[in-house]
């Protein structure tokens, strides 16, 4: 303790300083030491204005998340916050890279705040499952009126030092990077002006504009955006009380608020993900320091949807991009989707027309293997054909520059196999994007067994470039998501022939919190495209019933949306029942002699959860994803499950493990062996009482 915050004086300008590296998080010492150093300020009589100011590469990026399942030690936080607005001389923020949470309420218990420009502004709790807990939520609203702060609280979503500003959440931008020079400019203009402490507390709130029926028409929009989140509705509730209650009695609701969003499984489960992003980002056998290889052109194999796609993120990020087809009619319908794409972001204003013009500049194309000798990494994208890809892999050994990178955007393959048709398998590895590639943030990353280790770190670091959330696997037939995905399927067409309807069993897992039900999806993806899977699959199960109602539809030419019938039928893309379904399911239900059985809405739940958890254990246990919570990472971003679920090893872990074995082998008492034998990794984990989680430390990993 001691040193997370240091006051000094320069004559009459005092300074707070807060060291506390990586992001200046509000631990105990630094909480301790902004009290004490504030009380210090305020018995220096020669001090005349205090400025807080952080060093490193940011102002206070809010609480410590890392204290959340400890015990509260005090000072906590909102008696921080408040002693420091009361003192009686003026103290100024000074804020530069990100303020967030409970550094952004830190500033805010400060009279005024200066930034320079590049900073950022944020509430971002509600992404952890919490509510501003330091008096942000009756703060924010004084500063920059109650539509704009729940805004920023509901979305979570940062402002810029200029919005801020614009706002009045800021009250001085600084021109430059020397935030102290800035910051002690200002103080002396403040002192030359002889201004006081403004304190928001007394701010009235500005109710100018709310009509009667303003929080519940904010409520509805909020719920259509956060769907079966717990915590942006806390948020409204504390913005009411600010508005309706005296502030003292509302900071009370708020701290009561926020005490039920943390002890919520919501939030355990979203707190769990942020650690778990980070997480993933790190891999054991490479470490931080390995060299990168230099990126600077990149080649896209295929102008499909996918390659195009992949083609988007790279100009996004600024990075030139070839993108090859067979021929110039396909290449030019690969260019024209691109363009409409970006077209339609602009329309969106999401995009302005330089942005456009720059991206597009940025993509170009060719029909031979001309340019591809120039990039340094090359994403094969054909369709999922292991002769065609080797075929590719043999052409790009002759073509590529010594040291470029190979990457294949397999979904199911054996890199291994694909490397095999080069002469440098060090150089190959799998990039599996996820369908929208320009939109979906999760990206496989797959290491095959002579992938070097400097193609994994500069993939991993690529993937931050581009903005992806990476997540490193090895080898096996579908990776990690799709393998996990495959019992998800099996076992919502399973419950389809036992006679479920196919829209209810959807019904359930949306209000489960899914983004779509499984049969949805499986319309989405096509398929004909899943039954392809299933028939290239060496392992498929030897089971007449598996997805058996997708086979018999893809032999009516019934592939799911892209044809307007499949597990639904289609008018545009509104989805209704297809009474085809039941008829089949009933019929092939005979002939397998399946019998017609009552499903509750657990038991669907069980089955599409538990299935993918026994999976995820096997995964684990052969050592194809490195921990449990990467699973989670793959589940949050490339599957659509809610955040506020924490994917689904940790929903294993907040079942309890003991509950998802025993419900396993339920089923395995119903159904056989076949699906429901229990991973060794789960039998072992409930019979010593343990979790994933636990598991997880024990391995280290
Ligand atoms: C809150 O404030 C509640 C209050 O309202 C009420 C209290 C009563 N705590 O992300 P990075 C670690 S809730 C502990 O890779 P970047 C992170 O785990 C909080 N640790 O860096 C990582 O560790 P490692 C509201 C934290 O440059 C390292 O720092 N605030 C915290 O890409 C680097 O992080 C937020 O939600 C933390 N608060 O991004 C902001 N933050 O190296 C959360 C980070 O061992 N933080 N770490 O893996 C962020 O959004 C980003 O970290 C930030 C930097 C934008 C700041």
């Amino acid at each position: 303790m001691g040193d997370a915050v240091t006051y000094s004086r320069e004559d009459e300008i005092a300074f707070i300083t807060v060291d506390n590296p990586p992001v200046n998080a509000l631990s105990l010492p630094v909480r301790q030491g902004l009290q004490d150093c504030m009380r210090q300020f305020a018995n220096d009589s020669a001090a005349q204005i205090a400025i807080l100011i952080c060093d490193g590469r940011t102002f206070i990026a809010g609480a410590d998340i890392t204290e959340f399942d400890k015990p509260r030690q005090d000072p906590w936080l909102p008696e921080v916050v408040e002693e420091m607005e009361a003192c009686d001389k003026v103290i100024i923020a000074a804020i530069h890279g990100t303020a967030l949470g409970g550094g952004l309420e830190t500033a805010m218990g400060c009279h005024y705040r200066c930034a320079v420009k590049s900073a950022r502004l944020g509430l971002p709790e509600v992404t952890l499952g919490l509510l501003p807990g330091a008096t942000g939520t009756q703060r924010l609203p004084r500063l920059i009126g109650v539509k704009e702060a729940l805004d920023v609280m509901v979305s979570g979503r940062p402002m810029s030092a200029e919005v801020a500003f614009e706002r009045g959440a800021v009250d001085e931008l600084i021109e430059g990077q020397d935030l102290r020079a800035g910051a002690t400019a200002y103080a002396m203009k403040l002192l030359d002006q002889g201004t006081k402490p403004r304190r928001i507390r007394d701010i009235e709130i500005n109710q100018e504009g709310l009509g009667s029926k303003f929080f519940k028409e904010y409520r509805r929009s909020a719920e259509r955006r956060t769907r079966g989140f717990f915590a942006p509705e806390q948020i409204i509730k504390c913005v009411e009380a600010a508005v309706t209650m005296p502030y003292d009695e509302a900071v009370q609701r708020e701290s009561e608020l926020f005490k039920e969003c943390m002890k919520s499984a919501h939030s355990a489960a979203q707190r769990h993900l942020f650690f778990a992003e980070r997480a993933a980002n790190k891999v054991a056998d490479v470490p931080r320091e390995t060299p990168l290889r230099e990126i600077k052109r990149v080649a896209v194999i295929g102008g499909g949807t996918m390659g195009g796609g992949i083609a988007m993120n790279f100009a996004n990020a600024g990075i030139p991009v070839v993108m090859k087809e067979v021929n110039q009619e396909a290449l030019s319908r690969g260019l024209g989707i691109i363009r409409n794409n970006y077209e339609a972001t602009v329309k969106k204003g999401r995009m302005s027309s330089a942005q456009f013009e720059r991206c597009m500049d940025l993509i170009s194309g060719v029909t031979d293997y001309s340019g591809i000798s120039e990039a340094d990494l090359v994403i094969e994208a054909v369709f999922e054909n292991m002769a065609l890809k080797k075929e590719i892999f043999g052409e790009l050994d002759k073509k590529a520059k010594a040291g470029a990178i190979l990457a294949s955007n397999t979904s199911t393959l054996n890199i291994d196999e694909i490397a095999a048709a080069t002469n440098r398998p060090q150089d190959v590895i799998g990039w599996h994007f996820f369908a929208p590639a320009n939109v979906m943030t999760l990206l496989e990353i797959v290491r095959g067994d002579k992938t070097a280790k400097d193609v994994i770190a500069t993939s991993m670091a690529m993937a931050k470039t581009i903005r992806k959330t990476a997540v490193l696997v090895r080898v096996c037939f579908g990776f990690v998501g799709n393998r996990m995905f495959f019992p998800y399927v099996r076992e919502a067409q399973r419950m389809v022939l036992e006679g479920v309807p196919t829209q209810r069993i959807d019904k359930v897992a949306f209000e489960w919190g899914m983004a779509m039900g499984p049969n949805a999806v499986a319309d989405l993806s096509g398929l004909d495209v899943l039954d392809k899977v299933n028939n290239e699959w060496a392992d498929k199960p030897d089971d007449p019933a598996y997805c058996r109602v997708i086979t018999k539809l893809v032999e009516r030419g019934h592939f799911g949306q892209k044809t307007g019938v499949g597990m639904y039928q289609y008018e545009g893309r509104k989805s209704i029942p297809n009474p085809e379904v039941a008829e089949l399911a009933r019929t092939e239900a005979a002939v397998l002699e399946i019998p017609q059985i009552e499903v509750s809405d657990e038991e669907i739940i069980e089955r599409l959860m538990f299935s993918m958890v026994n999976e995820g254990a096997l995964i684990l246990q052969e050592g194809i994803a490195a921990r449990p919570s990467d699973i989670d990472v793959v589940y949050a971003h490339g599957y659509g499950m809610p955040r506020y679920r924490g994917g689904p090893m940790h929903y294993a872990d907040a079942v309890g493990i003991e509950k998802v074995v025993s419900s396993i082998s339920k089923y395995r008492d119903r159904y056989g062996d076949l699906y429901w034998t229990p991973a060794a990794l789960l039998t072992k984990l409930a019979d010593s009482g343990k979790s994933f989680a636990d598991w997880a430390r024990e391995q280290g990993a």
